[in-house]
């Protein structure tokens, strides 16, 4: 039995005594205690030759540790002649417990009633290849769990109110994690990201708006005769549509060899010249360019012939598609070709990858993860000694873990109806819960089934939903591009204008949460039970989200143009509607909630601080001498004397404080230092009498770096 006390200071008490225990039980299971009640029931330790025969490890003398390494996470270690291990959890029969999979089954963002391994998940309803995953569970029992490996495993949440894993390891680490300062489930996120990886602040150009097309080298309009000038046509058409954009991607096919992929170059029928071409795009256009990549070896190309003739293939006998094996990338001659290979995208000014595959049988299962993770970091290695960290956007659909560190994620092939929006919504949320929290989905869905599908108001419910997601990327081109036919005469380009440019007017408010997610790990997409874990009403709720802390956002995921939002208690009394800025709802009820293509269903909460503005130009060459311009909007309420925002312009935080004085009836903003390259920032006050923002300039009326308005009435 191992025992450690400790103090700890809280926010809230000066000073707490702490004091877990992590005991044995007689039926060899362990429990964390309090002293008087137990927070974790790990009913049993498990171990066996194979994960269908693996009991509760009996003689628990041998290969078994467990202590508290910090005040709020225990570490067990389990290390038998077995070859398989894992462990049982038990609560009560209403538990929830969430994570693991990105993948929403049942639409659910909770895992009642699945087990499936830790792997890419295949095709499935509404996504196919829904592939980010972790080996981390958070329950509303108000606790993690956290598996410290590659190794191919498997979950099992079958049985209300038990969660169990199995791993083929011989060797098993796992962490039990505690909330930490009152954090809540937060800090298990926080705690458990520290264990495993966080997430890299991305360039700006990755967040988007990002432009792609399935395939450049067909739809040709105009006197469009390859690629690239393919690629010059939708670049030409968002300048003169005046759409914001900061990157454009090729996905397969764009180089020569067999089904265009292995030969690391670019086919140069389709892409004359790509040096330059790329050099323009960025350089002129001002926009960022990315290529597709995968571990797949086609028959035929460079990569295959260096691969067969030093054997670094996985034997081909997993054929899904017939599209190559993969290599090998334990081996390190296989790696470090790969590797160097890869370079020759960086070296022509490619600044990233869509990383795809490694889940569809080109190796075998058991490796998936630690194969993955190879692939992913020498997608990161190829690309981060041109351009740095942070310099460059790559974006996986089948990543572990600790690849968060290496890569971002999109949340693979959405059907392109309403059934893909909305489990595309409940994805979104729990790939935060697993902290992928870099994260996009293809806008208006991938899988496309005839003519105009995505209808027009799918497509257009889906740019809302991405103007509201940390990255807004949209595919068009094959015959879905919204200034040609069939969308020309549709909602579709004013939507698409207006989402992307209000998606690039959020950036300043996104960035500033990318760098909490690369420090804490806690994403931009929060379940609404991680703002509001008290109310239970929330712990289900699938289809609307914290966007950061400031936003409630209810994408409408169903045709017709309404829904319920439930409006949480805990962050804020009341809800300010975003756009209007006239309807306030209280926290705790519900209500319908009408919204035209125009507009979507988005609540600020009281004591709002939200930078905005146009803070990186992108494509907008068509503004003369661009300056950049940030505004910090404010939305106080008497019910809240002080909020805080810690905004992040690339370089230094700058703490924003509002406080207000019912007494007085003012409130003061001090913007800790705030400016943006030299320029001045705006404060646009939302107070009653002034909906449409009474808007002060710091740099003239701000006095010691604060500014105070008086005689006000607040919005809410
Ligand atoms: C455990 O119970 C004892 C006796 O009721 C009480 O004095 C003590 O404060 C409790 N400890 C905790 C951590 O709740
Ligand atoms: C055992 O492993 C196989 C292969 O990985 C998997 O399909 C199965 O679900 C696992 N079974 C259990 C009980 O974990
Ligand atoms: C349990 O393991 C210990 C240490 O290896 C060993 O001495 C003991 O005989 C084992 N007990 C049983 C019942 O297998
Ligand atoms: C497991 O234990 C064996 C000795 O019994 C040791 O050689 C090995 O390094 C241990 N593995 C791990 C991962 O700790
Ligand atoms: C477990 O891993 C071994 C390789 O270490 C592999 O041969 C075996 O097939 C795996 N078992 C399962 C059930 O995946
Ligand atoms: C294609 O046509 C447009 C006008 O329709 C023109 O501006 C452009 O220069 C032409 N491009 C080429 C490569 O001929
Ligand atoms: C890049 O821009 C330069 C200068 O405008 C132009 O001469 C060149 O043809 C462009 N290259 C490509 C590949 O479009
Ligand atoms: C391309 O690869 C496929 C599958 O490996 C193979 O069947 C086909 O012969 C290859 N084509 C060429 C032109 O090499
Ligand atoms: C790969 O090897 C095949 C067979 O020798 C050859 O036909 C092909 O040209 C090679 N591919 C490349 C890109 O060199
Ligand atoms: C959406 O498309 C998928 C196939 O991609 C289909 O199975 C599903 O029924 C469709 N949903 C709706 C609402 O049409
Ligand atoms: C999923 O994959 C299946 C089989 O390849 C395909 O029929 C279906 O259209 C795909 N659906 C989506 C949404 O990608
Ligand atoms: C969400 C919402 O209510 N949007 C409305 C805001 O006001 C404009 C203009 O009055 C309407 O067009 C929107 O529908």
């Amino acid at each position: 039995m191992v025992r450690i006390s400790w103090l700890s200071l809280s926010a809230l008490v000066p000073l707490v005594v702490c004091d877990y225990t992590i005991t044995l039980t007689p039926s060899s299971g362990l429990l964390v205690t309090d002293g008087n009640t137990t927070l974790v029931d790990n009913t049993a330790i498990l171990a066996g030759a194979q994960n269908t025969t693996a009991g509760a490890l009996r003689n628990t003398t041998q290969g078994l540790t467990y202590a508290f390494i910090s005040p709020t996470v225990a570490k067990v270690t389990l290390n038998t002649s077995n070859a398989f291990h894992g462990a049982r959890f038990s609560a009560s029969k209403t538990t929830r417990f969430y994570g693991v999979w990105e993948y929403p089954f049942s639409s659910r963002i909770d895992n009642a009633n699945v087990a499936f391994e830790l792997k890419g998940v295949g095709n499935n309803v509404g996504i196919n290849w829904s592939n980010a995953r972790a080996p981390f569970f958070l329950t509303s029992a108000g606790y993690g769990v956290y598996a410290d490996t590659l190794k191919m495993g498997s979950y099992d949440f079958t049985t209300p109110g038990e969660a169990q894993f199995i791993f083929n390891s011989s060797s098993l680490v796992y962490y039990i994690i505690l909330p930490k300062d009152d954090g809540g489930l937060k800090s298990v996120i926080e705690q458990y990201t520290g264990l495993s990886a966080r997430s890299e602040i991305p360039p700006t150009s990755g967040l988007g708006p990002t432009f792609w097309s399935d395939d450049f080298t067909l739809d040709f309009h105009g006197n469009v005769s390859n690629a690239q000038e393919n690629i010059q046509d939708v670049v030409d058409h968002l300048y003169n549509n005046r759409i914001r954009a900061t990157s454009i991607f090729a996905d397969r096919p764009y180089g020569s060899g067999n089904r265009s992929w292995g030969n690391f170059d670019f086919d140069p029928k389709q892409y004359p010249d790509p040096a330059s071409f790329i050099q323009n795009l960025t350089e002129v256009s001002g926009m960022d360019f990315q290529v597709w990549t995968a571990n797949r070896a086609q028959y035929g190309t460079k990569l295959y012939n260096a691969s067969t003739q030093d054997r670094w293939l996985f034997p081909d006998d997993h054929p899904v598609g017939g599209l190559g094996e993969a290599l090998n990338l334990s081996i390190p001659a296989a790696y470090n070709y790969f590797d160097e290979s890869l370079k020759y995208f960086a070296a022509v000014g490619v600044k990233g990858y869509k990383i795809d595959r490694g889940e569809e049988g080109e190796m075998p299962d058991y490796v998936q993860n630690e194969q993955m993770a190879l692939f992913l970091d020498l997608a990161y290695d190829s690309m981060v000694g041109t351009w740095g960290k942070g310099g460059f956007y790559n974006f996986a659909r089948s990543a572990v873990d600790r690849s968060r560190a290496k890569t971002h994620v999109w949340n693979g092939d959405s059907s392109a109806n309403f059934t893909g929006l909305a489990y595309s919504v409940a994805s979104g949320i729990r790939s935060g819960l697993i902290s992928f929290g870099i994260w996009g989905s293809d806008t208006g869905g991938y899988t496309r089934e005839g003519a105009l599908t995505p209808s027009p108001e799918v497509w257009a419910r889906w740019m809302w939903f991405s103007a509201f997601s940390p990255v807004y990327e949209l595919m068009l081109g094959t015959n879905h591009t919204p200034w040609y036919p069939p969308y020309d005469n549709t909602s579709t380009l004013a939507v698409m204008k207006q989402t992307a440019n209000l998606h690039a007017d959020l950036l300043p408010y996104i960035r500033s949460y990318t760098n909490d997610v690369s420090k804490t790990g806690l994403p931009l997409i929060r379940a609404l039970f991680l703002e509001a874990e008290k109310d239970e009403k929330t712990w289900d709720i699938n289809d609307s989200y914290f966007f950061g802390s400031e936003f409630l956002v209810a994408p409408i995921v169903n045709a017709g143009g309404s829904r319920s939002v439930y409006f949480p208690i805990g962050p804020s009394k009341s809800y300010l509607e975003y756009f209007n800025k006239t309807q306030v709802y209280t926290a705790g009820t519900s209500a319908n909630i009408s919204s035209p293509l125009t507009s979507m269903p988005v609540f600020v909460k009281q004591g709002a601080i939200i930078p905005r503005g146009d803070v990186y130009q992108g494509n907008a060459k068509w503004i003369e001498g661009w300056t950049p311009d940030l505004r910090l909007e404010l939305y106080p309420s008497f019910d809240v004397p002080e909020s805080r925002f810690t905004y992040y312009g690339g370089g230094a935080e700058n703490e924003i404080v509002l406080k207000t004085n019912k007494a007085d009836r003012s409130a003061t903003v001090d913007t800790g230092g705030l400016e943006f390259n030299g320029w001045g920032v705006k404060i646009v006050w939302f107070l009653r009498g002034a909906e449409e923002g009474r808007i002060m300039d710091m740099t003239t009326e701000g006095e010691g770096g604060s500014l105070k308005v008086t005689n006000i009435e607040t919005l809410f």
